[in-house]
């Protein structure tokens, strides 16, 4: 597996000035804090992220602000709460009725605007509604190559599981159409043959690279990969090969496609006028035991508030722009709109946005910690080989996957302190060690907070308020300060009303036999396996 994708900087050309970069956005699908080599991982065969690690400036604290899939990429794209566009409770289904409302603005629309050739492959789950209306081609994307929704919210039967040829352990959705492959609006196969799946999803992502150098125009490419999801896919010849089991495969496919997309870029002389982020959408499944990923040291995993499901692997990869190092400063998907909107110069969406611009973070030219080394006269503004720059991000708060108005945000994080004032369990997060975690811990009001100081106790571990007795002045501090953000934002919130609830209408399902019976199962328009 020669790496060396890097080779192809010696002598590119890099970017003319002023030129917005292309960028390159991959994002995984339930991956952990802990689930790559580079956070700690002892079995996962990851050579190209370690690679993309070793020139990126690597986020240790990085979030998102729900640990669930459909409002998760609803914050990525819009640099939004998705309370405020109605994406709660849980996830949108195959046959919703609601979806990303087309009043929301994307960062594809955005970049478009500036003159970007837009694309997305993989999986959405941001709605499909009457004739495709949320669907990414309606959402700034000019191309669109994926799937809608989860691989597993459909028959389980129809896909190549693993082992190859057997069904797939655990419960996919048997009551709904096999899961459509689209092309832009049109069903290209149903259910995909998924093991040749991301090769597709690679080929699509040279294409849209290759075509925007052609036109001269700079390129947004948004590739959400199903990996490392349940139930775990990958090529043949990944099957059985990485070390670490299904998940572990999975893991390794995405990785040989993030290797192929940055051979790509360099083949095309781009990789030093791309941006490259890669990071994931939610915690770790763990009801799905050792196929569900890992939060590493970190607190439960998806459908929780805990750290296991809102913290992620983030890199950030820009060369000659970019210093590699690590960073421990606080930042999430939500900026990323913002962040794009500064180094493309495009003009930023007419509405209330809950994102910063981390791009004095990324290149080095904000202001530094105090205790940091001043960079010396001379030197390149845009060299920053500590990550010592101060986000401008100094809080964080994070919503259930169920909210409601009432009791607003369940935890806010501000600098090393984290707050929560209501915390539930997940089935998500089953079978951990931690019974806190698990589907059978309720909903509970926290009053006060728990308090962690997540720089001494990243495990959450210890509440600082256990003992009331014996807490400092500067704690007590911390805790009105937390106290007074979350009364603060939860006044300044207005929910939209929830597209969920809207339910859903089974004719809305794709189908790609439209006037077929009987149905859902006729829609079942499967390809060759090549
Ligand atoms: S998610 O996973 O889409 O990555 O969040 O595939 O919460 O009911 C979550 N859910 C199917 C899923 C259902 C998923 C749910
Ligand atoms: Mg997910």
């Amino acid at each position: 597996m020669g790496t060396l994708w890097l080779l192809a900087l010696v002598g590119a050309a890099g970017l003319a000035a002023g030129l917005p970069p292309n960028i390159l956005l991959i994002f995984a699908d339930d991956l952990g804090y802990g689930d790559l080599g580079v956070y700690g991982h002892p079995s996962s065969t990851t050579p190209n992220l370690d690679q993309l690690a070793a020139g990126a400036l690597r986020f240790t604290d990085f979030y998102v602000p729900v640990s669930l899939c459909t409002p998760s990429r609803a914050a990525l794209l819009t640099g939004r709460f998705p309370v405020r566009m109605g994406l709660y409770p849980g996830v949108l289904e195959p046959s919703s009725r609601g979806g990303l409302p087309l009043g929301e603005v994307t960062m594809a629309e955005m970049l478009a605007a500036q003159g970007y050739l837009t694309g997305m492959a993989g999986k959405w789950h941001l709605g499909v509604g009457p004739d495709g209306a949320f669907l990414p081609p309606n959402h700034g994307f000019h191309r669109f190559l994926g799937i809608p929704y989860s691989h597993d919210q459909g028959p389980c039967h129809n896909l190549i599981c693993f082992p190859p040829s057997t069904t797939c352990e655990g419960s996919c959705d048997q009551d709904v159409v096999p899961i459509p492959l689209l092309n832009n609006l049109t069903v290209e196969a149903q259910p995909p043959w998924l093991p040749g799946l991301e090769a597709r999803y690679v080929a699509f992502a040279r294409e849209l690279m290759a075509d925007a150098q052609r036109l001269g125009r700079p390129f947004f490419l948004y590739y959400a990969s199903h990996h490392t999801h349940y139930p775990q896919f990958s090529g043949q010849t990944f099957v059985g090969r990485s070390g670490r089991g299904p998940f572990g495969d999975s893991l390794m496919e995405l990785d040989t496609a993030v290797g192929a997309l940055m051979t790509a870029l360099g083949d095309l002389g781009l990789l030093g006028d791309t941006l490259v982020i890669f990071t994931a959408d939610n915690g770790p499944e763990t009801m799905r035991m050792s196929h569900g990923g890992s939060s590493g040291l970190l607190r439960c995993g998806k459908g929780t508030t805990f750290e296991g499901g809102v913290r992620e692997p983030a890199l950030f990869f820009w060369p000659g722009h970019i210093a590699p190092g690590v960073t421990h400063e606080l930042a999430s998907t939500l900026d990323l709109l913002p962040t794009l909107a500064a180094l493309s110069k495009a003009t930023l969406p007419n509405t209330t946005l809950d994102g910063f611009d981390l791009s004095p973070v990324l290149l080095g030219t904000g202001p530094v910690r105090p205790w940091a080394t001043p960079r010396p006269a001379g030197t390149r503004s845009s060299g920053n080989p500590c990550g010592l720059q101060q986000s401008p991000r100094k809080s964080l708060f994070f919503y259930s996957p169920f909210p409601d108005m009432i009791r607003g945000v369940f935890a806010v994080r501000s600098g090393k302190y984290k707050a929560h004032f209501f915390t539930q369990g997940s089935k998500h997060s089953d079978t951990t060690a931690d019974p806190a975690c698990h589907s059978t811990s309720p909903l509970t009001a926290h009053e006060p907070p728990l308090l962690f100081n997540l720089a001494e106790d990243p495990s959450e571990n210890y509440n600082l308020l256990e003992k009331v007795t014996d807490v400092s002045p500067e704690v007590m501090q911390e805790l009105k300060h937390l106290q007074l953000l979350k009364a603060e934002f939860d006044a300044s919130v207005v929910f939209s009303p929830s597209q969920m609830a809207q339910g859903e209408d089974p004719a809305l399902q794709i189908c790609c036999l439209p006037s077929c019976s009987p149905k859902p199962s006729c829609c079942h328009c499967p390809e060759s396996k090549t």
